[in-house]
């Protein structure tokens, strides 16, 4: 029976033309000495296993999902040297399969409608732009700022349009899979608009809100493959730049690849993707950014510059309070709790992201990326059932940035 069930995934996998993660395992592992954190570097450094979280601290579980033809080795290799480990998830693909089941018994929501209990697709999050333009011209502004690669109209919001104010600008969706950060970027615009209570906050700051900054990677990473990251640009060999990584500052240094089957491939030069220089120029059309967030997943970490190397900028105790006060208001209703720091000391370097442009090109000395929580088998598959909580208690923390603004202006 259960050679059946198989075979009929494994089938309907193929029939369909979707990447099937059949048979891979996540295994966590936490390393105690610093050899356990050397070997899991040098398997990660391997290229051969997909590491979902970062070799940082001892102590601190490490995610791994390792396909069926290398899991005896890996193994191996992890009992070898006496580390300890769990299989996190037995099989990758039914996660996904569960989730894709959740997803096509959510109800059908009237077009140009949302709610935070299902992932929306491209199609639905442009469709409530263009409702939110139609039924409130005074308050906002719904614009198209490009065409991706695969022909699909970007679109973000502005609200709120008085001159002279302050502006805070995001986005989400640069990294396809991390689907909790449209459905945020979604919330946030839903709550400024649509939501009276919080109109006072569009009166006195201007909100420019990309909800999906790589639509073409959003979409395949729904029909086609979960784990997709990437663009989904055509190279020689392989699809897809990491558009963290294409950013014209710093671009091409640590934490970037020039292999175009690397997750993290820089492309080919700084913003040679459409989504990414149609990005730059809606910043280089703004008068001025006071406040910028990449809202990314997971992680539970508000970053800031620099990123690209261990270096902290000019303005770092600025840059680590309002972190704080960020993760403090996040914390305060369900106590979720996110580190703050700089983001090559806490995560990694990486060159080229948008965080490091914002702040020396765009103009915005207030930079950020905001890992939102991972999901229930530790990914990024936030199960549907969680958005609502994690949107409710994050907004906590986006009206902290809010306050904090509107304090330096009157200074
Ligand atoms: O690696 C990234 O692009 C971000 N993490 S993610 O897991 N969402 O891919 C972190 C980027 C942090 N910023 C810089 N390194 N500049
Ligand atoms: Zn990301």
């Amino acid at each position: 029976m259960k050679i059946l069930v198989l075979l009929t995934l494994s089938i309907t996998a193929v029939l369909s033309g979707r990447v099937s993660y059949d048979g891979y395992k996540v295994y966590q592992v936490a390393p105690v000495t610093e050899q356990d954190g050397e070997i899991l570097k040098s398997l990660k450094e391997s290229g051969q296993y997909d590491f979902w979280s970062n070799v940082k601290f001892l102590g601190q579980k490490v995610s791994i999902m390792v396909k069926p033809e290398l899991q005896a080795n890996f193994t191996n290799i992890l009992n070898l040297n006496n580390l300890d480990y769990t299989v996190l998830i037995e099989n990758a693909e039914n996660v996904f399969q569960q989730e894709r089941e959740k997803q096509s018994r959510a109800p059908k929501v009237e077009k140009g409608r949302i709610n935070f209990t299902q992932y929306h697709r491209y199609e639905a999050i442009e469709a409530y732009l263009a409702r939110l333009a139609e039924e409130y011209p005074d308050k906002v502004i719904v614009r198209p700022f490009g065409v991706s690669y695969e022909g699909r109209i970007m679109s973000y919001i502005r609200i709120g349009n008085n001159e002279g104010n302050p502006t805070i600008l995001m986005d989400a969706g640069i990294h396809a899979r991390e689907w909790i950060a449209p459905a945020f970027a979604l919330y946030i615009i839903q709550q400024l608009v649509e939501n009276p209570d919080y109109a006072y906050l569009s009166e006195k700051v201007n909100w420019v809100i990309i909800p999906l900054l790589n639509p073409d990677g959003y979409e395949y990473s729904h029909d086609v493959d979960r784990m997709w990251r990437k663009t989904r640009s055509a190279g020689v060999q392989c699809y897809g730049v990491d558009g963290n990584r294409n950013f014209g500052f710093m671009w091409g240094g640590l934490g970037t690849s020039d292999n175009e089957c690397s997750e993290i491939y820089r492309g080919p030069y700084a913003f040679s993707e459409v989504e990414i220089a149609a990005f730059r120029d809606i910043v280089y059309s703004l008068e001025n950014v006071d406040f910028y967030m990449a809202l990314h997943s997971f992680g539970n970490w508000v970053l800031y510059p620099w990123g690209y190397d261990f270096l902290l900028t000019d303005n770092n105790d600025e840059l680590h309070y309002l972190g704080e006060r960020i993760a403090n208001a996040i914390a305060q209703l369900f106590g979720t709790y996110y580190v703050v720091g700089n983001s090559a000391f806490l995560l990694y370097p990486a060159a080229g992201a948008s965080d490091d442009w914002m702040k020396a090109v765009g103009g915005a000395d207030l930079s950020y990326t905001l890992e939102l929580p991972g999901g229930g088998s530790q990914g990024f598959d936030l199960p549907p059932e969680r958005i609502e909580n994690v949107v409710i208690e994050t907004w906590q923390g986006i009206i902290a940035a809010y306050e904090y603004i509107l304090e330096i202006q009157k200074n």
